[in-house]
């Protein structure tokens, strides 16, 4: 199991969030510099590039076969966000370092996942009233301690989306071509492409990706048809759509556009079986668009629709958004800056025009971790892991976010290495302050790097160099 904090008993008041009181405890680690995100919904204002883009992806999948919706509240149990999904105890996203709890049992949603169990019973409830109805999407802010740089903010806006189908009540593995068949029909319903996309792993492999054997037979294979068929489509709009909004931006340029490029890679979720993220080739790399799979069957059980079956994708908003409206830096989401705000019009995709680039300012932070890590501790200290057996990498980053907020463009380790006499430890920070909006003096710098030297002394003991 995660280990509990080592920290005293907290003596914060609780914490208010939309009106309600949460009583806070040892597990607490979310600062008012997150909580002050809560409530925004920039998904709602439709001339909002994030609004914009929901949209667009809502309308890839419609009525009366999807319902299209949002969550306001944030705030879930860890049952909800966790526990449900089948993540197991020892899961990195459980712990403090990762995740934003408000006490031991409550945290600011990591995915919109955490909706799913909610969104089954809505169809079963719905049943009678609403029969077409067999799929969703939801929209929402998730909340992530994480690195900081232009792709990543603590937080950031998901859609999930998913699609049951009926089988059999009795012995349904009996019936599973049949089943299989019907959902063919739905897969032919999906109007055709001809992007070519790379998948070269069979569908099912049985040790990396498995088939939950005990619960599904060959209607995963038309699952799997009809999912990778319904995401590629959606992917293939977004990128036509921002295609046409470059070459409206510059006529008379020769497009010497790429041509789209999109995979299907293997991957790994507690909650489904087999599963798959979908990459696109953007600016010379390949990037993550989503996640997604075939819904585990014990949830399905434990979510009043056992006789279904079906699958489930998870996207970032954002990521896709900066692709479509060329926004370079993720913190621009959340800018109040009419420069930025004024660009976007609900329905329209277009090119987003930097106003002028203000200068970088960077400061290194260097620093000997404290002498009580073991001289074995000496783990290169790759990107996201724990740089000493007191504080990881997250921790660096969440001092960086609380003092510097807005102003701090990206944190990058740039050196680490271990003394070879006394064995310490030591690290070097590279520190990128830079605001979106107006050119930082030197002394508004220096001021920030000097309160967040201390709070690295203050909270982790570690010494200055
Ligand atoms: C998930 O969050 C799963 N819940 C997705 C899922 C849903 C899988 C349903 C299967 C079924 P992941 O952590 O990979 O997975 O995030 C999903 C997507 O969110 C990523 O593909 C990416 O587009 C986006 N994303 C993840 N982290 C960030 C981040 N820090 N900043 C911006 N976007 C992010
Ligand atoms: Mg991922």
């Amino acid at each position: 199991a995660v280990a509990p904090p080592s920290q005293p008993p907290s003596t914060q008041k609780p914490i208010a969030i939309g009106g309600r009181s949460y009583r806070t405890d040892q597990w607490t680690n979310t600062p008012g510099t997150i909580l002050s995100h809560i409530g925004r919904r920039l998904y709602l204002d439709d001339n909002h590039p994030l609004a914009i883009t929901r949209k667009l992806i809502e309308s890839q999948f419609p009525g009366p076969v999807y319902g299209n919706y949002s969550e306001k509240d944030p705030v879930v149990s860890t049952a909800q966000n966790f526990d449900v999904l089948g993540f197991p105890l020892d899961h990195p996203g459980r712990s403090r370092t990762d995740t934003y709890y408000i006490n031991d049992k409550t945290v600011l949603r990591t995915h919109t996942s955490a909706h799913q169990q909610a969104y089954f019973q809505q169809i079963n409830r719905n049943e009678h009233t609403r029969p077409e109805e067999v799929g969703y999407t939801v929209v929402a802010d998730v909340y992530r301690r994480d690195a900081i740089d232009r792709s990543h903010y603590p937080v950031f806006h998901q859609m999930e989306g998913a699609r049951l189908w009926k089988r059999p009540e009795n012995n349904p593995l009996d019936h599973a071509a049949e089943t299989a068949a019907a959902i063919m029909k739905d897969v032919d319903s999906i109007p055709r492409h001809d992007v070519v996309v790379d998948d070269p792993n069979p569908t099912i492999h049985p040790e990396r990706n498995p088939l939950q054997t005990a619960h599904h037979g060959e209607e995963v294979e038309a699952i799997a048809a009809h999912l990778k068929r319904s995401l590629e489509r959606m992917v293939i709009k977004i990128f036509t759509e921002a295609s046409k909004a470059a070459a409206a931006s510059s006529p008379d340029q020769d497009q010497d556009q790429e041509p789209l490029k999109v995979r299907w890679v293997e991957a790994y979720f507690p909650f489904t079986s087999p599963s798959w993220e979908l990459e696109v080739f953007w600016q010379g790399d390949w990037l993550e668009i989503l996640g997604c799979g075939i819904i585990k069957q014990d949830i399905l059980f434990s979510s009043d629709v056992p006789h279904r079956i079906g699958w489930a994708f998870g996207l970032g908003l954002e990521r896709i958004a900066m692709l479509l409206f060329n926004i370079p830096d993720i913190r621009l989401f959340w800018s109040k800056d009419p420069r930025f705000l004024s660009q976007f019009r609900a329905g329209k995709i277009s090119r987003f025009e930097p106003f002028s680039k203000y200068p970088s300012c960077y400061k290194d932070v260097a620093f000997w971790l404290p002498t009580s890590a073991s001289a074995a501790d000496t783990t290169a200290t790759a990107a996201g892991g724990r740089i000493g057996p007191v504080i990881h990498e997250n921790d660096v980053m969440e001092i960086v976010r609380v003092v510097g907020g807005d102003l701090v463009e990206d944190v990058r380790l740039i050196d680490a290495f271990v003394h070879p006499k006394s064995g310490r430890k030591s690290l070097c920070y590279r520190i990128n302050y830079r605001s979106l909006e107006r050119t930082l003096t030197n002394d508004e710098a220096n001021e920030l790097h000097d309160r967040i030297r201390q709070k690295l002394v203050a909270e982790f003991g570690v010494e200055l160099r």
